[in-house]
């Protein structure tokens, strides 16, 4: 009997062994959408990126004999799930690993963006700083973090894990979601759930952890951003398309928002062009998971995943 093929539709890190299975990893860099179609021909199991479209020509093209697809990723926005449901085909995301990673970027953005890192690096970078010689008193100003208010958009582990780091600078935290979440609730972070309005209006940091459906397409608009205070920052870690991004450019253009922080874009990999040119938005090039312990996780994950549905087991991590 032929062994099944397990296709990944770019190379990951770390190991992706599966016992009785013929890995196929794919190129380090992205391939033309027809030829990962031709690759994922006869699959049993697919490895998806979340910049892969898991649709009805995705699942053709892989042909009947496809199980499941683990998508290497805890975002499923890039996945038809209803047509894998469809189909029988089974979906598993890598939860768990890329929390602490994406955490740390947020804060990472929210700190560069708050004490205007990048500007700085820049200006050294430049010879500016050695040309124009020591700066002024009033130059380079940040905004302070400490004390201030929080609110976290979306009471999932990666909106979580933002919260609990903002304890070392003593923020009050607010979070916004559908119900009540009790690890928000309770100490140590002793959050205060609010409607999405009044966090936008009282918190001098919005962070953005919603998965991207429907509902939270565009959920920060230019309505939604006119709320914000003038001299807030708002981060987005979660999916480019939860905010309006020409909205967002036209608020920092205007002043009317002090700063963003953003790791994933509208239309990936493309930046609005307007973003490009603003110093008060400090851009990453969707790197929340991008660590070495992290990433090789997410491997690890995807194996377990793939070895399950290979068995016929419900993956640990299953979506549909
Ligand atoms: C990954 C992500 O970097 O998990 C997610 O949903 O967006 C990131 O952690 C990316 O998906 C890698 O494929």
């Amino acid at each position: 009997m032929s062994r099944p093929i397990v296709v990944v539709t770019r190379r990951v890190p770390g190991v992706l062994d599966i016992p009785g299975a013929e890995v196929r990893l794919g190129p380090d860099a992205i391939a033309p959408r027809a030829a990962t179609l031709e690759r994922i021909r006869g699959a049993s199991i697919v490895v998806t990126m979340f910049s892969d479209k898991v649709n009805a020509e995705f699942l053709d093209a892989a042909g009947p004999g496809l199980r499941g697809v683990c998508n290497f990723a805890v975002g499923v926005d890039n996945i038809d799930l209803p047509e894998c449901r469809r189909r029988g085909v089974v979906v598993a995301n890598t939860p768990h690993a890329v929390t602490e990673g994406t955490a740390d970027i947020a804060w990472a953005l929210l700190l560069a963006t708050a004490r205007r890192v990048v500007e700085g690096h820049e200006y050294i970078r430049s010879g500016a700083f050695s040309a124009n010689g020591t700066l002024g008193m009033a130059d380079f100003m940040g905004r302070d973090l400490t004390g201030r208010t929080l609110c976290i958009v979306g009471a999932g582990r990666i909106g979580q894990a933002v919260a609990m780091r903002s304890i070392g600078w003593g923020m009050r935290v607010l979070y916004v979601a559908r119900s009540m979440h009790w690890e928000f609730e309770l100490a140590p972070l002793a959050a205060r759930r609010v409607t999405l309005e009044e966090g936008l209006r009282e918190a001098d940091v919005v962070s953005l952890h919603t998965p991207l459906t429907p509902e939270t397409r565009h959920l920060i608009n230019a309505e939604r951003l006119a709320m914000m205070k003038p001299t807030a920052i708002l981060i987005n870690t979660a999916r480019g398309p939860v905010i309006d991004e020409a909205a967002l450019a036209r608020a920092l253009r205007a002043g009317t928002l002090w700063g963003a922080g953003l790791d994933v874009f509208e239309r990936e990999p493309e930046v609005h062009p307007e973003l490009l040119g603003l110093p008060n938005v400090t851009l990453t090039p969707h790197i929340g998971s991008a660590e070495v312990r992290y990433r090789e996780m997410m491997t690890q994950m995807v194996r377990e995943n793939a070895m399950a549905m290979l068995a016929g087991r419900a993956p640990a991590c299953v979506v549909a």
